[in-house]
């Protein structure tokens, strides 16, 4: 069974895997160590991430990114509208959930961003198997510490749709944490201070910064704060604003009349970006712009400074919150980590090292430690694999509470209540008391919807506890539910069950003292002492029917088999292009041998006959052959092999008879 952990990033995804040797990050089907997280969609199959990424230009409309970003988010959300500006297929509604509309296989069709995600999911769980030679089903994956159940759930969607079983969620700066600290073994002991290291990861769209704790063998998160709107993506759209006024005043230009145009200043900025990184200054040139303009514009680092000023104003909010709510001070915090490809911003850098004041470190690979992290918590939870246990305590960062309709036979009932608070330990698990004599509802909700992001509607669940009855003396029933923050940070009523006040025997536990402890039991043949204790026993369990914003299983199993013909297709129109291929090298191939190699071991006649037929294959190949199947492709071929197959056989005699006399004759 593989391990797997993924850094599913806004721009980027990177895949890690556990081996014996250790974790490595591997490489997809170009040797890139990071795959654009990108679906496109064309005329016969999907282009899933790489794919999609070469075809962007030329198929805007029909290519979707920002994908983890639009899972579980609804259209008319504020946040979802500032999305569309990084998304060039159109964002549509799709029964309250946002999705995109596009054209595949020649038809306009709809698809909602759960299904998006799992499409691209998929493409992870091949690259992953091709990479493996074993088949993919477990993995952990990375998500910001901001998301929210709905988000986190449309996400565990998607994995189940694409035949992944995720086995954790994971936060972030908590995985990048985790590779930290696995491998440190120098970590404070119990009794010890813990080492306190702030995590920043500043990626493509969001910026967070974690304070964690670490001891021997545990990290706990102290605190966690973040912007969800600061990252690279806002430093090249400044720069596309900037070079769009340029070039209107320059060349008259309007580059945002042309989606093609903007996309391709979009990418010369990033590069340029990069460049400034390194450099006090960048030259940027782009042939033939639009109107067969050619356009060629420089920027220094201070005049990229200049431009995302307003950014840099809001670089330390998120710091001075984490200690705040760390309750810590800056020269409390040891060691600064700094992951997440923006962090190699000069301008960033220096400002959170100001902050900070004291240097900042980047011992771990900035653009491939969540992944990594991510596979070594998928290494920890995994049956089949033997590692070091870390213990991972997190932290709730929205508060939940649950509410109830007031029992009739409890007037002065509270009917809300605050189960998990901001700060509590996550993963966690409440247990909540009812007196009831009949059925009733709770409902999850988020308590603080001004902390959400966007206009996320802050319900979480409904759960309906079954099977409630008074007893035989019309008391209450004791009802005992197991309300759990997951490992993903999901929300659940696990399980519920009643219980009985009763009366029971219990030994009494003996005073220790040291001498006893070292005493031998035998000693005394006296009876162990009991005394009597009322106790809730359990009686029997309580049926909870949910209801969450995760989609029922019909609805999975039928996205999940929408998501396999699409594989299939895909595989097909693969599968074909590969045999045409084949087909056009076989016709070359045959075309240089025939005069060369071939030519002693056929007669004229048969070469005519040869040449002939290659003509032949080749003139339909670029003609009616252009687009024809996969069975076709295979006959035109067999069609060809089978003029010539019997030279090809004399060649081989001839070589195998050479082969067989040298071997005697050494022998010999
Ligand atoms: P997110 O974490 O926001 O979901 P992500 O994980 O895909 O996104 P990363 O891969 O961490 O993002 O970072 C990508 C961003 O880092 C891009 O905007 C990229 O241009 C930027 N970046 C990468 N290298 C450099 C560099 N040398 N200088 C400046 N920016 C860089
Ligand atoms: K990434
Ligand atoms: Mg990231």
């Amino acid at each position: 069974m593989s391990v797997v952990g993924v850094d599913f990033g806004t721009l980027n995804t990177v895949i890690a895997v556990a081996r014996n040797r250790g974790v490595d990050v591997i490489v997809n089907e170009v040797s890139n160590r990071a795959t654009p997280s990108l679906v496109g969609f064309g005329p016969k199959s999907r282009y899933l991430g790489e794919p999609a990424k070469t075809q962007e230009i030329s198929n805007l409309k029909n290519t979707v990114g920002s994908l983890k970003r639009l899972a579980g988010r609804a259209l008319s959300d504020p946040d979802v509208q500032i999305e569309q500006d990084f998304v060039s297929a159109p964002l549509v509604d799709i029964n309250g959930q946002v999705g995109a509309e596009v054209t595949y296989l020649g038809k306009k069709e709809k698809f909602t961003a759960t299904q998006l995600v799992s499409m691209f999911l998929s493409k992870v769980k091949q690259t992953a198997s091709a990479e493996l030679k074993l088949p993919v089903s477990d993995l952990v994956m990375s998500v910001p510490a901001w998301f929210t159940d709905v988000q986190r759930r449309a996400l565990m969607d998607a994995a189940e749709i694409s035949g992944l079983k995720l086995l954790r969620l994971m936060n972030d700066t908590t995985a990048a944490a985790l590779g930290w600290g696995i491998t440190k073994t120098d970590l404070p002991t119990a009794e010890e201070k813990p080492r306190r290291v702030a995590f920043i990861d500043i990626g493509h769209s969001n910026y967070t910064c974690s304070i964690v704790e670490f001891k021997k063998g545990e990290l706990t998160v102290k605190s966690t704060a973040y912007d969800r709107h600061f990252g690279g993506r806002d430093f090249d759209k400044a720069l596309v604003d900037h070079f769009a006024a340029e070039f209107k005043e320059k060349y008259k230009l309007d580059i945002k009349t042309n989606p093609k145009a903007v996309v391709r200043v979009q990418a010369a900025a990033e590069k340029l970006k990069k460049i400034l990184s390194a450099n006090q200054q960048a030259p940027l040139n782009i042939e033939s712009l639009m109107n067969d303009v050619d356009v060629s514009t420089m920027m220094t680092r201070e005049g990229l400074e200049e431009l995302v000023e307003p950014l840099l104003k809001r670089v330390h909010i998120p710091l001075e919150q984490a200690l705040l709510e760390a309750k810590l001070k800056v020269e409390d915090i040891d060691i600064i980590e700094l992951v997440g490809g923006c962090t190699r911003v000069p301008s960033l850098k220096d400002r959170i090292q100001k902050f900070f004041g004291k240097g900042l470190s980047f011992t771990l690979n900035q653009d491939e430690a969540i992944a990594r992290g991510c596979a070594f918590s998928c290494a920890i939870l995994s049956p089949v694999f033997r590692v070091r246990d870390f213990a991972i305590h997190d932290i709730v960062n929205y508060p939940i509470e649950f509410t109830w309709e007031k029992s009739p036979d409890i007037p002065d009932e509270d009917t809300s209540l605050t189960v998990f608070n901001k700060g509590n330990v996550m993963p966690s698990t409440k247990i909540l008391t009812f007196y009831r004599k009949e059925p009733f509802n709770l409902e999850a909700k988020y308590a603080k919807p001004e902390m959400l992001p966007g206009k996320t509607n802050p319900w979480i669940g409904r759960f309906a506890v079954k099977n409630v009855k008074a007893d035989s003396s019309n008391d209450f029933m004791i009802c005992k539910l197991k309300a759990r923050l997951n490992l993903h940070g999901i929300l659940n009523v696990e399980q519920g069950y009643y219980v009985e006040d009763m009366e029971v025997e219990e030994p009494i536990p003996e005073e220790k003292s040291e001498e006893k402890k070292d005493g031998d039991a035998m000693d005394t043949d006296e009876k162990p002492k009991t005394r009597k204790v009322k106790k809730q026993v359990r009686k029997g369990d309580l049926p909870i029917v949910s209801a969450t914003s995760s989609l029922d299983d019909a609805a999975k199993q039928s996205a999940a088999e929408q998501e396999s013909s699409m594989i299939m297709e895909d595989k097909l129109v693969a599968d074909t292009e590969e045999k045409k291929n084949e087909l056009e090298t076989y016709i070359y191939e045959m075309r240089n041998k025939i005069d060369d190699q071939y030519s002693e071991f056929a007669s004229e006649d048969e070469k005519a006959k040869l040449k002939a037929k290659l003509e032949a294959s080749e003139d339909w190949l670029y003609d009616e052959g252009e687009d024809a199947t996969k069975a076709v492709y295979i006959a035109k071929m067999d069609e060809i092999r089978a003029v010539a197959g019997p030279i090809v056989q004399r060649y081989f005699d001839k070589v195998e008879a050479e082969r067989a006399a040298a071997q005697a004759e050494a022998e010999a």
